[in-house]
């Protein structure tokens, strides 16, 4: 039985919302390549590993104040909350600052400026010698650790990973939330089309279910990462992330085993970002907003809400 987590949110005088139905994700102290894949990645099941990573350098190391020693002159990629618009590119950053003053501004304040999907490790190759590939029976491909930073409170909208992969993701220094969703649970998430994302209105912490009532059939996962922890995120899991405290995390990827999943995954490399790029381009801010009521048409008609 999934466990609703029952926080009732004053909104206005007496009015209660309920949260999602998110199940605790499972979480071990430790596990081998054989366990692993028979729990977790055969079934497509999310787990925590606290002490994956123990024996890396970086356990020890990591920390924003290191990252700002090593790679603080490096200019970086900033991303806020803003809904998508048309004039920008699929995945376009909104800001750019150097590594030393945004570290600095995490520490000092809350702020919405985040380094999402970021190749820290070709600008300092040094990082590299810092963390392993763990041996635990996902052929991690090599080339693309990405690194994703955050300040209190900044949110990574819902989203799920163009190439579908079976993610590991590592947490340094702050706490984090996270809220996933199975593939199986698309329908109920006013998913835009042509896209990787949900409806951005949507606050998956306190949902509007007059607005998006299918959101309260949705089960999904909620877990909280502290420093040195590792989430395994199932291929095509969408993904909501909330920093609780200033952090950054590491990800490292394998490609979807399921022959559907890479099809979707070489579909959405291949076709899905260039056409809305076109489409961006040819019908401007029309296009997003089509897309953005087509999620809650489609959804609303596939599950017969009227
Ligand atoms: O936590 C973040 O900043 C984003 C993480 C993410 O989207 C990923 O690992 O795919
Ligand atoms: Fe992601």
């Amino acid at each position: 039985m999934p466990i609703v987590y029952a926080k009732a949110h004053n909104q206005g005088l007496f009015s209660f919302i309920r949260s999602m139905q998110l199940n605790p994700i499972e979480r071990v102290d430790r596990i081998g390549r054989k366990e692993f894949r028979e729990r977790y990645v055969k079934p497509q099941k999310p787990v925590v590993i606290r002490h994956l990573i123990d024996d890396w350098p970086a356990y020890d190391k990591w920390s924003l104040e290191y990252i700002k020693e090593i790679a603080g002159d490096k200019e970086v990629p900033l991303y806020d909350d803003r809904p998508v618009s048309h004039d920008e590119g699929f995945n376009q950053a909104h800001a750019t600052m150097q590594m030393a003053d945004y570290i600095e501004l995490l520490k000092r304040e809350p702020t919405q400026y985040r380094i999402f999907l970021y190749n820290l490790m070709k600008e300092v190759p040094q990082l590299k010698s810092d963390f392993k590939f763990p041996s635990i029976g996902l052929r991690l491909l090599k080339q693309i650790p990405m690194l994703f930073f955050g300040g209190t409170n900044s949110k990574v909208f819902m989203h799920h990973d163009i190439d579908w992969a079976n993610i590991l993701h590592f947490h340094f220094e702050g706490r984090k939330q996270c809220i996933l969703f199975a593939p199986s649970q698309t329908k109920h998430l006013y998913k835009v089309p042509h896209s990787l994302i949900t409806r951005e209105d949507i606050d998956f912490d306190h949902p509007d279910y007059e607005r998006f009532p299918a959101l309260k059939e949705a089960q999904g996962h909620i877990c909280h990462l502290n420093h040195g922890e590792t989430l395994y995120m199932p291929e095509g899991y969408w993904h909501y992330m909330k920093y609780e405290t200033p952090g950054f995390s590491m990800s490292l990827r394998a490609l979807p085993r399921n022959p559907k999943h890479l099809r979707y995954a070489l579909y959405n490399v291949f076709v899905m970002r260039h056409y809305d790029n076109f489409m961006r381009r040819r019908k401007g801010q029309a296009w997003i907003d089509e897309k953005n009521k087509r999620a809650i048409l489609e959804t609303h008609k596939a599950l017969g809400i009227a």
